[in-house]
């Protein structure tokens, strides 16, 4: 007798195991076989990138670079995103060679600008959001790594505030904000340090990396990167900080960090809890992870080649709608190997079927 799998299988399998030696993989297809097959499986998917229109990117000397995309909203039938702009008289050094003008990363003496779209596929520069403020103010060397919160009609853009070059000690800095009325600005920086590092010995003492804030639970989840030790592309990992306001006071988990993983922060609200990328970093990278409390995650799926520092559209972000469908498209790194000028900026959109009932998962 064999048994209809729930799996949609192309073949039944027998209800019983067969009382015969099996393969270790047919002990395994046995043991797990409800897990759903990845097709089936709401939470993975592949993902395919496209080249984006619009930016000049004829930056073949490195003197330019534009990364770290914000998540992208939508106001007024109109795309909006924010993210990393560098544009000093030469690449980036490192930290022994690093001047007031002469970059030591990627990401060092940086502003955060700002770009529309009425696609996600052609896209206008706009304008500089964020400018560094004179020393010693908070992010005098370099802002960088913005995302946005919406809440209650105003616009909130968290980002790291670097008081040193990146590298002299470490990509050390902590998260500030500026808001503003309009998603076009002005922007008005509050000048304080709304999420703390760490005290000293914590997993995130050094850096508090890619501020993401949703709204969950009638709050603000702020969640972060950082790196146990001083090196970014050490043992990092992701930690919560929940507040009642955008200036906070936040509070962090103190179950952090919530993922054992994953370099840049991509959350998003998926039924009634909150998934998450775990990219790059870890021996969980390249999963797709789930919580039905956005505290404790496990893994929903293994994928691959997941964007990088992805910035996500997300209509319901902000909504705390107690039940979203998932996510299908963002901005992300994505550097054409043909073409040396993409190097230091971020040329991609990705696409994916995370929807709930988005039928077969495999992006063809
Ligand atoms: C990014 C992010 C943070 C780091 C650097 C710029 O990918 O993880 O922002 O500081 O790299």
């Amino acid at each position: 007798m064999t048994i209809k799998s729930n799996n949609s299988f192309p073949w039944d399998i027998p209800e019983t195991k067969p009382n015969r030696q099996l393969s270790e993989a047919m002990e395994r297809l046995y043991d797990n076989y409800l897990t759903p097959r990845p097709e089936d499986n709401p939470l993975f998917t592949s993902f395919k990138y496209t080249k984006i229109e619009g930016f000049d990117y004829n930056n073949h000397d490195g003197t330019v670079s534009r990364r770290d995309p914000s998540k992208i909203i939508n106001v007024d039938g109109v795309y909006y995103m924010w993210y990393t702009k560098r544009d000093t008289i030469t690449p980036p050094r490192g930290a022994e060679q690093c001047t007031d003008k002469i970059p030591s990363t990627d990401w060092d003496l940086a502003e955060i600008w700002y770009a529309t779209s009425d696609d996600g596929f052609s896209w206008q520069e706009q304008s500089v959001a964020i400018t560094r403020p004179p020393k010693p103010g908070l992010g005098w060397r370099s802002v960088s790594t913005p995302d946005i919160l919406v809440w209650k009609g105003k616009y909130y853009l968290y980002y790291q505030a670097f008081m040193e070059a990146s590298g002299l000690k470490g990509d050390h800095c902590p998260v500030t904000l500026s808001s503003a009325d309009s998603p076009d600005g002005p922007w008005t920086p509050c000048n304080e340090v709304v999420v703390q590092n760490g005290e000293r010995g914590s997993w995130d003492q050094y850096s508090i990396h890619d501020p993401y804030p949703i709204v969950y639970k009638g709050k603000i989840y702020l969640y972060y990167k950082a790196a146990f030790g001083d090196r970014p592309d050490y043992l990092v990992g992701n930690g919560l900080a929940i507040a009642s306001n955008p200036m906070g006071p936040f509070v962090k988990h103190p179950l952090n960090p919530i993922l054992n993983s994953g370099h840049e922060t991509t959350y998003f609200p998926f039924k009634d809890g909150i998934a998450a990328f775990a990219i790059r970093n870890g021996n969980e990278s390249n999963t797709i992870q789930y919580s039905d409390d956005g505290v404790n995650f496990s893994i929903a799926s293994v994928s691959s080649m997941m964007p990088v520092a992805s910035g996500p559209y997300l209509p319901d972000a902000f909504t705390d709608s107690g039940f979203s469908e998932g996510l299908e498209w963002g901005l992300c790194h994505f550097s054409d190997k043909k073409d040396p000028s993409t190097k230091h900026s971020f040329l991609g959109r990705f696409d994916c079927n995370l929807m709930l009932n988005g039928g077969n998962k495999d992006m063809k």
